[in-house]
């Protein structure tokens, strides 16, 4: 029976495979092969998996197979990140414990990546969520607690009303709850932050080792978000006040510009320096300020509001008095709170000096028409003017002495700005990692003691986890009481739980062996398998799961528990899975149901049509891609394979084989493998199929089946073919005679003789008599082949001196005159 049926090779392999595993890392210390870790952004147990895992977990697939082809000692492990909001809302709606939706759904999401084959080391299985793993969260904590690298402070954070949460700045995207999309209030709370700001420097610098293996575009979201900038901290006296007050500002060179100096209205200063005179209409500003967001404070659209404070400043460089204003353009927790104006030369200073009338000095003259006239700032570089000392310098010459200037005078200095806030990590929800804190009225905030982790969740379930602004954890009374480790007296847990993006910023460790139980992770085997050579997942992370990984290495790599700096030497962004030119959604209507396209194509079909779709980066439109036409394609190279397999057996002499048939295979390997290593996979499966076509008519019009130039190619069809589409390759392999599975029996070599491509025959005249014949390449230039020619010992024996004319036909004529 040459029939394909994918329904049915699905049952019988699956079974095969749990049998076989044939993905089993080996941590035997004596296996010398080289190790390459290949990791999938895990999943979010939020019901079955959809298209979007099938795509990005089947391009991970193809590297991780590729490698095991390669004879690499492959980790390619499975895990769920299974704290978090959806199974607590889905817990409070039936009435139910979060752990129970989540579970569950972990089992579905498990069968179902068994069933779309892939190539995980099952062993190394391990949820977030489970006690034995959240144990060592904490100790984490604890640990960054005593480095001081996590603390509590107070302040204004962000604060979504839907989840009834705080939200970490990383997850308000334009002034939205990332998760809902809510808009997002500030509110003035008490919470836990790690101190991430204290590795900007380092998680900027060290960027430069994932330059070329990580995508531009997520490097450069990196850095805008880290937001480094050069430029001076400048003191100004302010009249009346004994403190000076410090601006940061990029343009130093421009302080003589200063006509005016903003202070944000919600800073304490602006508070304390108000005159009495203006206190009345600035109390009113600032109640109107406090309900806007930081995007429509900075907004550039927006027309500028302020007040005046009835105070002056005093300019360091020239002595003048600037009147000081608060305005909601500048923001309270960046650089120090308040600015030194420059309307001439920064726009949203001149849009606010138009709106309240106040001066415009140009102080570099960049040869565009006056800003206070057009009411464009000119920005560029130029010579200073009306700048006293700094006259006739460029702007980087300005900026370096009026830094020695100010930094002789004691009253300023060359600063470094960054727009990096610390991680805040306390959430008001349930279903996440306790926090490891015992507060006490006398010892303030105590740790748990590590023997006495983890701290486990009290048992609430349904109406006890909606969201009432604090956290549910605080109405489990016997759970919140407890004696104060340090002292015995009476004292209180902390009650949030931590943001589930902890959870996951350092799951790629303990996955070398996730029953560990002296520490969160094998140090040793770490050291073995780390870092991560291919890490896949969605762009959605970059700001993310990215940067506190890469800076929870960071702190790891300073405790001294693993010695690279950078976890993720390699990543790769696949592109969405859409419908009809949109993203899918219950909404449109347009949502693509995974388990139904593998019933109606079959696995490999499914996997084949994500893989061939484009370039893995691109999004993929479902409407444009035939699931079907792969499925056709399937068929054929599963007939070749069973056809081959049905006429000779294994170990025939390739090199008895067809000629022509044995160079095309060759040469289609030869591609493969380069498309493979450069991530083209979806021209390498353009290739498989020409190469399928081939050996059809290799076995109808050609040599035949029996062939062993025809074996030869089935055989590396087979194997090229298990990366994409695994069932249709080991179910062609088994016909081909072979007991074990294809998952393994190792990559195709193309031998270089076979890849020499065929050659034309060249005639080289002298004066119109042949004289000389080359072999040449087909598509060779005529400038090489004119080299070649004159190169000809024949040819020279009739020339005597420089030849008058060449005239050159290439490939096949080179006429001389003489
Ligand atoms: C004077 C000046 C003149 C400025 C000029 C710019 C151009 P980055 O590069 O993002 O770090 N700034 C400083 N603190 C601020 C705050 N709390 N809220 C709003 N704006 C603030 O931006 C630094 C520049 O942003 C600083 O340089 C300051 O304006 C402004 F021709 O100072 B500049
Ligand atoms: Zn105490």
């Amino acid at each position: 029976e040459q029939h394909y049926d994918p329904q049915a090779l699905q049952v019988k392999w699956e079974r095969r495979w749990e049998e076989l595993d044939p993905f089993r890392a080996s941590a035997d210390p004596a296996d010398t092969r080289e190790k390459r870790y290949m990791l999938d952004m895990f999943s979010y147990p939020s019901g079955d998996l959809h298209m979007g895992h099938a795509e990005a977990f089947g391009l991970g697939d193809v590297v991780a197979r590729y490698w095991v082809q390669k004879g690499y000692n492959v980790l390619h492990p499975i895990g769920w990140d299974s704290f978090g909001l959806p199974a607590e809302n889905a817990a409070i709606k039936r009435n139910a414990h979060p752990a129970e939706w989540t579970y569950a759904n972990i089992e579905t999401q498990a069968a179902s990546f068994r069933r779309y084959g892939i190539s995980f080391d099952w062993s190394t299985r391990l949820h977030t969520s489970d006690p034995e793993y959240y144990r060592w969260t904490q100790w984490l904590f604890l640990r960054f607690f005593e480095r001081g690298l996590a603390y509590r402070k107070g302040g204004l954070v962000n604060w979504c009303p839907n989840d009834q949460t705080v939200l970490a700045n990383e997850q308000v995207v334009g002034g939205k709850c990332e998760r809902c999309h809510a808009e997002v209030v500030r509110r003035e709370l008490t919470q836990w932050y790690f101190k991430i700001t204290e590795y900007a420097d380092r998680l900027l610098d060290d960027m430069h080792q994932l330059e070329g293996g990580w995508p531009e575009r997520v490097l450069s979201m990196q850095r805008n978000w880290i937001g480094r900038s050069q430029g001076a901290d400048v003191d100004f006296v302010i009249e009346g006040r004994d403190e000076p007050v410090t601006v940061y500002t990029t343009r130093p060179d421009t302080l003589y510009g200063a006509t005016f100096f903003v202070v944000a209205p919600d800073a304490a200063l602006a508070a304390e320096i108000v005159s009495d005179g203006q206190r009345a209409a600035f109390e009113a500003y600032r109640a109107e300020v406090a309900k806007l967001s930081d995007i429509d404070r900075l907004s550039t659209d927006k027309e500028k509001t302020g007040v005046f404070l009835g105070r002056y400043a005093i300019n360091p460089v020239n002595g003048e008095r600037m009147p000081i204003w608060a305005a909601d353009y500048v923001l309270s927790d960046y650089g120090h709170g308040a600015i030194m104006a420059v309307p001439a030369h920064d726009q949203r200073d001149l849009d606010f000096a138009r709106a309240f009338g106040l001066p415009v000095r140009v102080v570099v003259h960049t040869g565009l028409a006056d800003p206070g006239e057009t009411g464009v700032a000119t920005s560029g570089d130029g010579a200073l003017v009306n700048s006293g000392p700094l006259d006739g310098l460029s702007k980087t010459e300005a900026i370096q002495k009026i830094i020695e200037i100010l930094h002789g005078r004691g009253t300023g200095r060359a600063a470094v700005n960054y727009r990096l806030r610390d991680w805040l990590l306390s959430r008001q929800r349930f279903w996440g990692c306790p926090i490891p804190i015992v507060h006490c009225a006398d010892c303030g905030e105590v740790p748990v003691p590590d023997e006495q982790l983890p701290v486990t969740l009290p048992d609430l379930r349904g109406e006890a986890l909606a969201p009432k602004g604090v956290s549910p954890l605080a109405s489990a009374a016997d759970w919140v009481d407890v004696a104060c480790p340090k002292c015995g007296g009476a004292a209180r847990r902390d009650t949030d739980t931590m943001d589930t993006f902890v959870d996951s910023s350092w799951y790629y460790l303990r996955y070398v062996d996730p029953g560990h139980t002296g520490g969160p992770f094998d140090v040793e085997k770490v050291r073995q398998w780390g870092p991560i050579d291919q890490y896949v997942g969605g762009v959605e992370h970059a700001i993310l799961h990215l940067l506190y990984s890469r800076f929870f290495t960071k702190v790891l790599h300073d405790m001294g528990m693993v010695d690279f700096t950078e976890p993720f030497v390699r990543l790769l962004n696949q592109g969405q899975v859409i419908n009809q030119g949109k993203a899918m959604s219950k909404s449109l209507g347009n949502g693509v149901d995974l388990g139904q396209q593998i019933d109606a194509f079959g696995v490999d079909a499914v996997r084949l049509t994500m893989v061939f779709a484009g370039p893995p980066e691109d999004d993929i439109d479902w409407a444009d891609v035939s699931p079907a036409a792969s499925q056709k394609f399937l068929a054929r190279a599963f007939r070749v394979m069973a056809e081959a397999g049905a006429a000779s057996a294994p170990g025939a002499d390739a090199a008895t084989g067809d000629l022509g048939v044995r160079k095309t295979v060759h040469k289609v390997v030869d591609e493969v493998t380069k498309l493979v290593e450069s991530y083209r996979f979806n021209v390498a499966v353009a290739r498989m199929m020409e190469l399928t076509s081939a050996l059809r008519k290799a076995i109808d019009s050609g040599p035949g089946a029996a062939d062993p130039a025809v074996r030869e190619g089935c055989e590396a069809l087979a194997v090229m073919l298990s990366l994409v589409a695994p069932y249709a390759a080991e179910e062609g392999w088994e016909r081909l005679g072979h007991p074990a599975s294809v998952a393994t029996a190792g990559w195709p070599v193309a031998e270089a003789a076979l890849l020499v491509e065929e050659s034309v025959t060249c005639v080289v005249q002298v004066a119109g008599k042949v004289r000389d014949r080359l072999e040449v390449s087909p598509d060779i230039s005529e400038a090489d082949l004119k080299t070649l020619a004159l190169a000809s010992e024949r040819v020279r024996g009739f020339l005597s001196g420089e030849p008058r004319k060449i005239i050159v036909r290439a490939p096949k004529l080179v006429n001389i005159v003489p």
